[in-house]
């Protein structure tokens, strides 16, 4: 089977980005493409859970206080693993780790950036067969180079992250990232084993009938979210409806669904949890520098997230993101309530 020369792979891509840019370092596109090498062992792990024994608990639990299933550990080694060994980390933190990690030696403390990671979202899933991800946000570091990295570096506000992204594990494999330059799709093409662009240029709907919410919180939530998740359930045609409501209980499978058909996902607080469930530096931050740069907006339900400035690493967030038209008739049932 001929290889379509014309579809450029994920490592040409980022080349070619860098190529653009004549003051670029590559070390970006280096740490870019470090991150889909680990994600495409993650996906041989993923695509086989079910037929070997690295489903079940892994007996311990993370510093959210839920079990920690094998594929968790897995993922969060590989990731580590690829970023420690290349030349453009200085340190990362995880969902699965209590505190940052910093990678000590002089390469990495002369590299620039640093990474944070949901190593597997949504991995409640995995014996059940839905879709997972990967989420990962990037940062370059505000500390000085030639010393280790900080903690400082980590608590920067959404706003500063340089790229973004996410890896699906569903129907297929697909890597999305985004950049200021835009938001591009890369679906890992297992003929050559590379993920490939399928998706360029990924523009978020102004408008969708999709909304996300876990129902079951319902008489939880705001007053104003509650109108407006009724608003959603009334719409009829003459008023841009019928919406429907698709909620998978796997972040990375809703937003991803969400950004490109248009629709709006919500994890809002609840009066049991007031911050919700989502964290916001390696969950909420990512995603809504990605639906920024595809055209949509992301809030915590008051303000901007990705202007939050975060204290601890494990801080969570209510969070509202999508279709910017959407966004903007939830924030006006928010701020009439
Ligand atoms: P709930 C998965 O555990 C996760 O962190 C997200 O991927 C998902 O959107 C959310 O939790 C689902 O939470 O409380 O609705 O089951």
């Amino acid at each position: 089977m001929m290889v379509n020369r014309n579809i450029l792979t994920l490592d040409e891509f980022t080349i070619q980005q860098m190529r653009s840019f004549p003051a670029a370092t590559g070390e970006l596109s280096s740490l870019l493409r470090d991150i889909g090498l680990a994600s495409k062992r993650i996906n041989v792990e993923v695509n086989k859970a079910g037929l070997v024994d690295i489903l079940g608990d892994y007996g311990t639990t993370n510093v959210q206080g839920e079990e920690v299933k094998k594929l968790d550990i897995y993922a969060n080694n590989q990731l580590m693993g690829v970023l420690k060994h290349g030349i453009s980390c200085a340190g990362i933190a995880s969902e699965e780790l209590d505190d940052i990690v910093v990678f000590d030696d002089e390469v990495s403390n002369n590299s620039k950036y640093i990474c944070m990671f949901d190593p597997l979202d949504g991995s409640g899933n995995i014996d059940v067969n839905v879709s997972i991800g990967t989420i990962f946000s990037i940062y370059r570091r505000v500390s000085k180079l030639g010393i280790p990295c900080t903690k400082e570096d980590f608590l920067q506000p959404g706003n500063k992250q340089v790229a973004a992204g996410y890896v699906i594990y569903g129907s297929s494999t697909m890597l999305v990232y985004a950049t200021k330059r835009g938001v591009n799709g890369f679906t890992l093409d297992p003929q050559i084993g590379e993920f490939s662009l399928s998706h360029p240029d990924i523009q978020c709907p102004a408008d969708g009938k999709i909304y996300s919410v876990n129902h079951g919180n319902f008489f939880q939530y705001e007053q104003g979210v509650k109108e407006y998740i009724t608003c959603c359930q009334k719409k009829t045609k003459a008023d841009g409806g019928p919406y429907t409501q698709r909620y998978i209980g796997s972040m990375v499978a809703d937003v991803h669904r969400n950004l490109i058909k248009g629709g709006i996902f919500t994890y809002p607080g609840t009066t049991d949890k007031p911050n919700g469930k989502l964290r916001l530096l390696y969950e909420c931050n990512p995603f809504a520098f990605i639906v920024e740069m595809a055209g949509g907006r992301a809030t915590d339900g008051k303000q901007r997230v990705m202007d939050l400035q975060p204290t601890e690493l494990h801080q969570r967030t209510p969070f509202f993101v999508g279709s910017k038209n959407m966004m903007d008739e939830l924030d006006a049932f928010i701020k009439a309530d």
